[in-house]
């Protein structure tokens, strides 16, 4: 698929009511992604941003909007370290509309990458360490699209 780099559409997903252990590193990589293209999904890095969520119906509004900008995406750019249903729904989606998807993933060694992700050759799946090496993760994938 060949993309015009500087008008691309962003979706960035990662954990919120999976847990927000990851929320910094969500934020600098969406920080870093917003040189490349526009973030639609910027929330997600926010820091203040809890994991219980709004009440009532407020739930289908965030489903309607997200399923929205993912099939207007041009990307998506998924941090997988902390286990999400939200995330792993969002990447099935993307799939069934074939949309580049790039998964960064931090390894330990008390955790191990659910197989729908890291068996699914559909997906980008990038290791990474450091800040340092997710950007040239990032990089090297938006170099592969054009
Ligand atoms: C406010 C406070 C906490 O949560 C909110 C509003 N919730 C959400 N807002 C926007 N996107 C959401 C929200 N909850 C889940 N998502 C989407 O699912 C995001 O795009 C994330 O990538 C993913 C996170 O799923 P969970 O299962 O970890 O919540």
């Amino acid at each position: 698929m060949l993309i015009n780099i500087s008008s691309m559409k962003i979706y960035f997903a990662g954990a919120i009511r999976g847990g927000r252990n990851d929320a910094k590193i969500y934020e600098k990589i969406i920080t870093y992604l917003g040189n490349i293209g526009q973030v639609l999904t910027e929330h997600v890095g926010d820091q203040d941003l809890g994991n219980m969520g709004e009440k009532g119906g407020i739930d289908m509004a965030i489903h309607k909007r997200d399923i929205k900008w993912l099939q207007s995406a041009d990307v998506i750019v998924a941090e997988v370290t902390t286990p999400s249903l939200g995330v792993g729904y969002e990447l099935g989606i993307a799939e069934k509309l074939k949309k580049p998807v790039l998964c960064l993933y931090r390894p330990s060694k008390d955790k191990r990458l659910s197989a729908m992700v890291k068996g699914n050759n559909q997906l980008s799946l990038w290791e990474y360490h450091n800040l340092t090496e997710a950007r040239s993760c990032i990089d090297s994938f938006f170099k592969s699209l054009v």
